[in-house]
């Protein structure tokens, strides 16, 4: 095949085969902000199809963007997507909410998969062509790439954070994910604090005996990051020059918000009750329990009225199979359950919850109806939902945003919170509440505020900067 001279390689393709052999869009912010990228470059896309063992044909989206699947086994499936990636590498770059799992036959698998995708795409890439591999699932096809296809230009970009150093080290094949990273010519992390503890990490490596990322080539480190500027550099064990940059993800603000324009009955199904959201993968890094208790505990001390407020929790099935994630859910619903036992009437729950995938416009309806938006993660690269509410309100609404989000960069009018202190949630979602209900000037000027700037910085400017940096390696 050929004509490819744009390709993405992602761990899953922007559609998922269902069990009917239909195709359904795919969970999760990567496919979010890429779609619009590729549709507008009528690249490649090389991916998963999201079930084991299927391999349909290439074929082109309504969009135009050619999708190349890659068929994963189902031991793939088990060691390379449910365990290296998602029971090692997630929760390690997530600040070991929960403990990572080290097991041999996972890396052994992930570095099997990581060379599927690299051949995937050397059969598709033109000569000379620009490929953008995506995230924590795919860290060794750079370096791969790097030598099969030296014609190649490579970008990677890193969607959830990067860790300290003292955290990456504790990871057995920490060597090999290096090489494989600066196989890139350019390595693109959310922020600053990102790609300061790579290029850290870097530097540690770069002194450590026996090292072979650090002899004979040791890596050396020039200037410092900078939002959308590669301004730092790090030296791969071939002597190429990596660029290391931030650029933080965004939306396509402008289709999101003329979405949220959208007529909708949801404020007459609610009833005229101050509506608070919260809009997640079910996924322990996200602190769906926490802002429920939060939300319990503003019940029970009367500082909200159970007739005054409704909550709604929507949270989409998300790696369904692995243990920490059946515990979350197992506790999420219960606090759901209690709250309501406790505060609902028949006919009028406090707390509505939906455990599935909703379509767009309909996701869209909820941000647009909403007054409170409730993002607490514990640990989050960016948190693309945050800005779809953001862009949905010109200058109404609240949002209360963890801190450790990477969008609390930005968002610095959100009401910012620390998930981990119950005590912080509870006073931020009650000025949120209370701000919202009496029509507070500082809310709406928090609001104008983080409007202005996620209109400002979309998902183009993102790919763009990335693009045009990526170019100027060539
Ligand atoms: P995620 O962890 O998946 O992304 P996030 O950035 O919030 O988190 O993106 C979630 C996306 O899924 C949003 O676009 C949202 O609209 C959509 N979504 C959520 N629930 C849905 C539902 N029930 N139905 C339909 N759509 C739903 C990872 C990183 C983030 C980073 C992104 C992009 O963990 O930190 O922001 O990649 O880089």
């Amino acid at each position: 095949m050929s004509g490819n001279s744009f390709v993405v390689v992602a761990n899953r393709l922007p559609v998922d085969l269902d069990s009917e052999g239909n195709w359904q869009p795919s969970p999760g912010g990567l496919v979010t902000a890429l779609s619009p990228v590729l549709a507008e470059q009528q690249g490649c896309w090389v991916g998963w199809p999201g079930v084991p063992d299927q391999c349909p044909e290439p074929f082109h989206t309504d969009d135009g963007i050619l999708l190349h699947p890659v068929q994963l086994t189902q031991q793939d499936y088990e060691e390379f997507y449910e365990g290296f990636s998602n029971a090692t590498l997630w929760p390690l770059y997530h600040d070991l909410i929960v403990p990572p799992e080290f097991h041999r036959t996972w890396w052994e698998t992930y570095r099997e998969v990581n060379l599927k995708f690299a051949e995937a795409v050397s059969t598709v890439a033109d000569q000379g062509a620009t490929v953008w591999v995506q995230d924590y699932q795919l860290q060794l096809v750079p370096g791969i790439l790097r030598q099969i296809r030296p014609d190649l230009t490579i970008g990677f970009f890193l969607h959830i954070p990067f860790p300290g150093a003292e955290l990456f080290r504790q990871l057995p094949w920490r060597e090999e994910i290096m090489r494989g990273l600066l196989g890139a010519d350019l390595i693109g992390f959310h922020s600053i604090a990102n790609a300061e503890n790579f290029l850290a990490l870097s530097r540690q490596i770069a002194g450590t005996a026996g090292s072979h990322i650090g002899q004979p080539d040791a890596l050396e480190i020039a200037g410092t990051a900078s939002i959308r500027e590669v301004t730092a550099t790090v030296q791969a064990p071939d002597g190429r020059t990596v660029g290391v940059a931030a650029f933080p993800i965004s939306i396509d603000s402008r289709t999101v918000a003329a979405m949220a324009k959208q007529p909708t009955n949801l404020r007459e199904l609610l009833g005229d009750k101050t509506l608070i959201l919260g809009v997640d993968r079910l996924d322990y890094t996200k602190g769906i329990l926490q802002r429920l208790m939060a939300f319990e505990e503003l019940l029970a001390s009367d500082a909200v009225q159970p007739q005054d407020v409704v909550f709604v929790q929507i949270a989409t099935p998300s790696r369904e199979r692995i243990e920490h994630y059946q515990k979350t859910r197992t506790e999420v619903e219960a606090a759901v359950g209690r709250i309501n036992g406790l505060y609902g009437e028949v006919g009028a729950p406090v707390v509505h919850y939906i455990h599935r995938s909703i379509p767009k416009d309909v996701l869209m309806a909820y941000y647009a109806a909403a007054d409170v938006m409730l993002v607490t993660p514990f640990k989050d690269g960016m948190n693309l939902v945050a800005k779809e509410y953001v862009a949905c309100h010109e200058d109404d609404g609240a949002l209360v945003l963890s801190e450790f989000a990477g969008a609390a960069v930005e968002l610095t009018d959100a009401y910012l919170t620390n998930p981990y202190d119950i005590e912080s949630i509870k006073r931020q979602l009650l000025t949120a509440i209370n701000d919202v209900s009496t029509g507070a000037p500082e809310a709406r000027s928090r609001m104008e505020h983080l409007h202005v700037q996620v209109m400002e910085h979309d998902v183009h400017l993102w790919a763009s900067s990335f693009l045009r940096s990526l170019e100027a390696k060539r």
